[in-house]
Protein backbone atom coordinates (compact mmCIF):
# COMPACT_ATOMS: atom_id res chain seq x y z
CA UNK A 1 0.00 0.00 0.00
CA UNK A 2 1.26 3.25 -0.87
CA UNK A 3 1.62 6.13 2.05
CA UNK A 4 -1.55 8.04 1.73
CA UNK A 5 -0.68 11.76 0.31
CA UNK A 6 -4.23 13.11 1.63
CA UNK A 7 -6.53 11.91 4.37
CA UNK A 8 -10.50 12.27 3.74
CA UNK A 9 -12.14 12.19 7.22
CA UNK A 10 -15.92 12.40 7.42
CA UNK A 11 -18.00 12.24 10.83
CA UNK A 12 -20.47 9.61 9.99
CA UNK A 13 -20.52 6.89 7.64
CA UNK A 14 -23.85 8.24 6.40
CA UNK A 15 -21.23 11.26 5.26
CA UNK A 16 -19.87 8.52 2.42
CA UNK A 17 -22.44 8.71 -0.40
CA UNK A 18 -20.85 12.43 -0.82
CA UNK A 19 -17.92 12.02 0.38
CA UNK A 20 -16.98 9.32 -1.96
CA UNK A 21 -16.64 11.82 -4.59
CA UNK A 22 -13.85 13.49 -3.30
CA UNK A 23 -12.04 9.82 -3.08
CA UNK A 24 -13.13 8.72 -6.71
CA UNK A 25 -11.57 12.17 -8.26
CA UNK A 26 -8.08 11.26 -6.46
CA UNK A 27 -8.13 7.81 -7.97
CA UNK A 28 -8.71 9.41 -11.18
CA UNK A 29 -5.41 11.56 -10.71
CA UNK A 30 -3.54 8.22 -8.75
CA UNK A 31 -3.42 10.13 -5.85
CA UNK A 32 -3.19 8.17 -2.65
CA UNK A 33 -5.19 8.37 -0.34
CA UNK A 34 -7.36 6.97 2.62
CA UNK A 35 -10.99 7.60 3.55
CA UNK A 36 -11.87 7.64 7.73
CA UNK A 37 -14.72 7.85 9.95
CA UNK A 38 -14.36 10.08 12.76
CA UNK A 39 -16.28 12.91 15.13
CA UNK A 40 -15.27 15.78 16.58
CA UNK A 41 -18.08 15.44 19.02
CA UNK A 42 -17.95 11.39 18.91
CA UNK A 43 -14.94 10.60 18.80
CA UNK A 44 -12.67 13.67 19.46
CA UNK A 45 -9.52 11.80 21.09
CA UNK A 46 -9.46 9.72 18.05
CA UNK A 47 -9.56 13.19 15.54
CA UNK A 48 -6.69 14.77 17.78
CA UNK A 49 -4.75 11.05 17.52
CA UNK A 50 -5.20 10.83 13.85
CA UNK A 51 -4.30 14.64 12.82
CA UNK A 52 -1.69 15.09 15.03
CA UNK A 53 0.65 12.66 13.08
CA UNK A 54 -0.38 13.36 9.63
CA UNK A 55 2.38 15.60 8.70
CA UNK A 56 5.10 12.84 10.20
CA UNK A 57 2.97 10.02 8.58
CA UNK A 58 3.93 11.85 5.10
CA UNK A 59 0.34 13.52 4.30
CA UNK A 60 0.09 16.90 2.66
CA UNK A 61 -3.64 17.77 2.94
CA UNK A 62 -6.70 16.60 4.81
CA UNK A 63 -10.43 16.63 3.16
CA UNK A 64 -12.94 16.80 5.99
CA UNK A 65 -16.18 16.50 5.61
CA UNK A 66 -19.10 17.07 8.37
CA UNK A 67 -22.74 18.16 8.46
CA UNK A 68 -25.29 19.54 10.78
CA UNK A 69 -22.63 21.90 13.98
CA UNK A 70 -20.09 20.57 11.39
CA UNK A 71 -16.34 21.64 13.77
CA UNK A 72 -14.56 18.44 12.39
CA UNK A 73 -12.78 20.62 9.60
CA UNK A 74 -11.96 23.31 12.09
CA UNK A 75 -10.64 20.56 14.86
CA UNK A 76 -8.71 19.17 12.48
CA UNK A 77 -7.27 22.11 11.44
CA UNK A 78 -6.53 23.18 14.97
CA UNK A 79 -4.28 19.89 15.32
CA UNK A 80 -2.22 20.35 11.90
CA UNK A 81 -0.16 23.18 10.24
CA UNK A 82 -1.13 20.87 7.30
CA UNK A 83 -4.18 22.39 4.65
CA UNK A 84 -7.59 21.40 5.56
CA UNK A 85 -10.06 21.70 3.01
CA UNK A 86 -13.75 21.41 4.31
CA UNK A 87 -16.74 19.84 2.44
CA UNK A 88 -20.03 20.75 4.14
CA UNK A 89 -22.52 18.04 3.96
CA UNK A 90 -26.35 18.35 3.18
CA UNK A 91 -28.44 18.08 6.16
CA UNK A 92 -32.06 17.41 7.01
CA UNK A 93 -33.40 20.15 8.62
CA UNK A 94 -31.63 23.32 7.16
CA UNK A 95 -30.45 21.77 3.83
CA UNK A 96 -26.24 22.00 4.69
CA UNK A 97 -26.54 25.62 5.35
CA UNK A 98 -25.93 25.01 9.22
CA UNK A 99 -22.79 22.91 7.95
CA UNK A 100 -21.48 25.66 5.49
CA UNK A 101 -21.53 27.80 8.31
CA UNK A 102 -20.38 25.74 10.97
CA UNK A 103 -17.09 24.76 8.74
CA UNK A 104 -16.14 28.61 6.69
CA UNK A 105 -16.54 31.14 9.61
CA UNK A 106 -13.53 30.04 11.55
CA UNK A 107 -12.02 32.84 13.58
CA UNK A 108 -8.52 34.54 11.77
CA UNK A 109 -5.27 32.14 13.29
CA UNK A 110 -7.04 29.23 12.20
CA UNK A 111 -7.62 28.37 8.64
CA UNK A 112 -9.99 26.33 6.82
CA UNK A 113 -10.65 26.36 2.90
CA UNK A 114 -14.22 25.51 2.56
CA UNK A 115 -15.31 24.41 -0.58
CA UNK A 116 -19.61 24.01 -1.75
CA UNK A 117 -22.35 22.07 0.10
CA UNK A 118 -22.53 18.08 -1.27
CA UNK A 119 -20.94 16.07 -4.18
CA UNK A 120 -19.07 19.53 -6.03
CA UNK A 121 -17.49 20.31 -2.71
CA UNK A 122 -16.64 17.09 -2.16
CA UNK A 123 -14.84 16.88 -6.04
CA UNK A 124 -13.65 20.26 -5.85
CA UNK A 125 -11.79 19.59 -2.58
CA UNK A 126 -10.04 16.81 -4.24
CA UNK A 127 -9.31 18.88 -7.46
CA UNK A 128 -7.42 21.52 -4.84
CA UNK A 129 -5.96 18.94 -2.83
CA UNK A 130 -4.51 17.55 -6.28
CA UNK A 131 -3.06 21.07 -7.41
CA UNK A 132 -1.71 21.29 -3.94
CA UNK A 133 0.41 18.37 -4.95
CA UNK A 134 1.04 19.63 -8.26
CA UNK A 135 2.66 22.18 -7.29
CA UNK A 136 5.74 19.84 -6.44
CA UNK A 137 4.63 17.29 -8.94
CA UNK A 138 5.35 18.08 -12.83
CA UNK A 139 3.55 15.07 -14.11
CA UNK A 140 0.69 15.81 -11.43
CA UNK A 141 0.30 19.08 -12.91
CA UNK A 142 0.08 17.63 -16.62
CA UNK A 143 -3.32 15.63 -15.88
CA UNK A 144 -4.46 18.42 -14.12
CA UNK A 145 -4.02 20.17 -17.21
CA UNK A 146 -5.84 17.35 -19.17
CA UNK A 147 -8.30 16.99 -17.71
CA UNK A 148 -9.73 20.70 -17.35
CA UNK A 149 -9.05 20.34 -21.27
CA UNK A 150 -11.00 17.47 -21.58
CA UNK A 151 -13.67 19.33 -19.29
CA UNK A 152 -13.51 22.16 -21.89
CA UNK A 153 -13.74 20.46 -24.89
CA UNK A 154 -16.66 18.54 -23.48
CA UNK A 155 -18.37 21.95 -23.14
CA UNK A 156 -17.47 22.88 -26.61
CA UNK A 157 -18.78 20.07 -27.98
CA UNK A 158 -22.17 19.96 -26.03
CA UNK A 159 -24.87 20.42 -28.70
CA UNK A 160 -28.33 20.81 -27.83
CA UNK A 161 -31.43 19.21 -29.19
CA UNK A 162 -33.98 20.97 -31.37
CA UNK A 163 -37.10 23.01 -29.03
CA UNK A 164 -39.91 21.18 -28.30
C1 LIG B 1 -22.23 14.82 11.65
O1 LIG B 1 -23.56 14.58 11.91
C2 LIG B 1 -21.87 13.91 10.53
O2 LIG B 1 -20.83 14.48 9.79
C3 LIG B 1 -23.13 13.78 9.72
O3 LIG B 1 -23.14 14.63 8.60
C4 LIG B 1 -24.20 14.21 10.71
C5 LIG B 1 -25.22 13.11 10.98
O4 LIG B 1 -24.54 11.95 11.40
P1 LIG B 1 -25.34 10.58 11.63
O5 LIG B 1 -26.38 10.88 12.67
O6 LIG B 1 -25.94 10.20 10.30
O7 LIG B 1 -24.31 9.58 12.09
O8 LIG B 1 -21.43 14.56 12.76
Amino acid sequence: MEQPLVGILMGSTSDWEVMQNAARQLKEFGVPHEARVMSAHRTPALVVDYVSGARDRGMKCVIAGAGGAAHLAGVVAAHTTLPVLGVPMPSRHLQGMDSLLSTVQMPQGIPVATFAIGEAGAGNAALFAVSVLALSDTALAEKLKAFRRRQAERVESARLPGPT
